[in-house]
């Protein structure tokens, strides 16, 4: 869709902020309240950055996230552009660490965990929605353990809907992820850490 453009950290920090408390939930089960955010809005970076870049006549219809460690998250545009999606610099008024993402992060609280990629190295504009078993998974077990037929990739993954799995119901399924997801991240040695 347009030609890979560098961006460094230097610009991002030329870009209007903002700071949001919110609560953070994985897939697996567990959350971490209050956490509190700084950094840019996405839809900030997005409309300044990304946009003009675009070739003209594009329809951008989803973003793919990429971290430094390979792992990969799939958004459809318009949840990326919600007002609570952030590229995150700052948690809890310190830089972002090497556990929850440094230098920067996307974070995306309306939506599960693995939406938020940490370590974050690559945005692609999309036209077409790119299949979950496309995307890249931080470990070879990660990408096998997190794409089976019970544990799969939703296309939205909205925490208020509920959206664990894109076509098994979520009641069924909050057991399954509770006792499969933390032998998956202990043996790919990351993930899945209550705080
Ligand atoms: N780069 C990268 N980002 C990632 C992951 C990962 O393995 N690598 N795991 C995701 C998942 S499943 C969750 S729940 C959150 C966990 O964020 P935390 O480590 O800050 O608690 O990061 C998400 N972002
Ligand atoms: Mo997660």
């Amino acid at each position: 869709m347009t030609e890979p453009v560098t961006f460094g950290l230097a610009g991002l920090s030329k870009l209007p902020r903002r700071t949001m408390t919110a609560d953070f939930h994985c897939v697996a089960g567990w959350s971490a309240t209050g956490l509190r955010w700084e950094g840019v809005p996405f839809a900030t970076f997005y409309r300044e950055i990304v946009e003009p870049l675009v070739r003209p006549g594009a329809q951008v219809t989803h973003v793919v996230f990429g971290g430094l460690d390979g792992f990969q998250s799939r958004v459809c545009l318009e949840d990326a552009m919600a007002d609570d999606v952030l590229i995150a610099d700052r948690l809890d008024g310190r830089p972002l660490d090497s556990d929850h993402g440094a230098p920067v992060r996307l974070v995306s609280p309306s939506q599960y965990g693995y939406i938020s990629v940490k370590h974050l190295c690559r945005i692609e504009p999309r036209d077409v929605a790119p299949a979950s078993d496309a995307l890249g998974a931080a470990s070879a077990i990660a990408r096998v353990g997190l794409r089976t037929p019970l544990i799969r990739i939703h296309p939205r993954a909205r925490v208020w809907e509920e959206e664990r799995h894109p076509d098994l119901p979520a009641r069924l399924l909050r057991p399954v992820y509770r006792l499969l997801t933390p032998p998956i991240a202990f043996l790919s040695g990351r993930g899945s850490r209550k705080r």
